[in-house]
């Protein structure tokens, strides 16, 4: 009754910022990200019978808001194998968690890929991710690897692999400019851009264009195309998140200094583009052989405290199993 599951954060490219009206925690729009494979949750969900409640440990401490959300999650599964046992849980990250690293889809990808696998349960993908996205709505992009399309469907999410790691072997570089946990968590956020920021309505109304556009450009493999249409994206969450009252202004001085130095560096010929999450860190898409130049630049930038570099990554996977 106990497995340990490995999962990599992800990045949207096309991004999901707000939720629809029902419950299911479904996301308003669709979105497009890449597995970050160079930054790993590992999780480890042991089921005890006769235990009553679940202990729940990330990066060996409790905390109440996570722990509601990994019961919620762990309570489908239990239905799903009709068993009560309460569970032991333990997630670590190696890499700064709650400040715009989408901590919590690896953390979420990873519990139920190994809650299910310590409950002998073989869910179809559909219901994997469903249960997953009640923890966390970008969680279910990290059950797979590659660059990953999330999709509504009524009131189910889909997620579909439109390239592998293999067939577009982007690099990311994260430049952190800050690593304590975020003042305001993605849920709130969102929830508040979307009853006060004047802009919320365009963002949900043109999103459907950005993600046909660059599903295109990957299908394609046309970089200029998709690092144009990602920036984009990007900045109109932003100007959402901005214009949200009171203003979610997740940017640093640092965040900001590595949008400039990334547009001089594609000016100049350099294959790479930025995005920014609901924090003040940077990730720049480059294509193959550009990632350390990239990364020379942005580390010398003011404000920068850590250079990561990351391929594309695979999908969560269960790494042990067994009592
Ligand atoms: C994204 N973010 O598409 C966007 C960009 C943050 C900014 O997905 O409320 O932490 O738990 O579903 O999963 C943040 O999403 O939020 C997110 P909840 P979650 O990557």
């Amino acid at each position: 009754m106990r497995a340990v599951a490995v999962a990599h954060p992800n990045v949207a490219l096309i991004k999901y910022w707000g939720k629809r009206a029902r419950a299911g925690n479904l996301p308003a729009t669709g979105s497009l990200s890449l597995v970050l494979g160079g930054l790993t949750t590992t999780t480890s969900v042991r089921f005890e019978p006769g235990r009553r409640g679940d202990l729940v440990l990330l990066d060996g401490r409790e905390d109440p808001e996570t722990s509601a959300r990994v019961t919620a999650c762990l309570d489908l599964l239990r239905r799903e194998a009709s068993v009560t046992h309460g569970a032991s849980v333990e997630s670590r990250n190696d890499f700064p968690t709650g400040a715009g690293l989408a901590s919590s889809a690896s953390g979420f990808a990873a519990l139920v890929t190994a809650g299910a696998a310590a409950l002998g349960l073989s869910l179809p993908a559909p219901r994997l991710a469903e249960i997953a996205r009640t923890g966390s709505g970008s969680a279910p992009r990290s059950l797979q690897g590659g660059l990953v399309l999330l999709t509504n469907r009524e009131s189910t999410t889909v997620c579909e692999q439109v390239a592998t790691p293999a067939d577009w072997p982007l690099e990311v570089v994260i430049a952190v400019t800050t690593t304590g946990p975020k003042a305001i968590s993605s849920r709130e956020g969102m929830a508040r851009s979307a009853q006060t920021s004047p802009y919320y309505d365009q963002w949900v109304s043109t999103h459907g264009h950005d993600l046909s556009a660059a599903l295109a450009a990957v299908r394609d493999r046309d970089f200029p195309v998709l690092a144009e249409l990602a920036e984009h994206n990007c900045l109109k969450m932003h100007a959402v998140m901005q214009t949200t009252r009171p203003p979610l202004l997740y940017w640093q001085p640092a965040t900001l200094a590595c949008l400039h130095r990334i547009r001089a560096l594609r000016d100049a010929g350099l294959p790479v583009f930025f995005t920014v999450d609901a924090g003040p860190q940077v990730k720049a898409v480059c294509l193959p052989g550009a990632a350390p130049e990239v990364a020379r630049e942005l580390s010398r930038l003011e404000g920068v405290r850590q250079v990561l570099q990351s391929p594309v990554g695979e999908g969560a996977r269960v790494s042990a199993a067994g009592d």
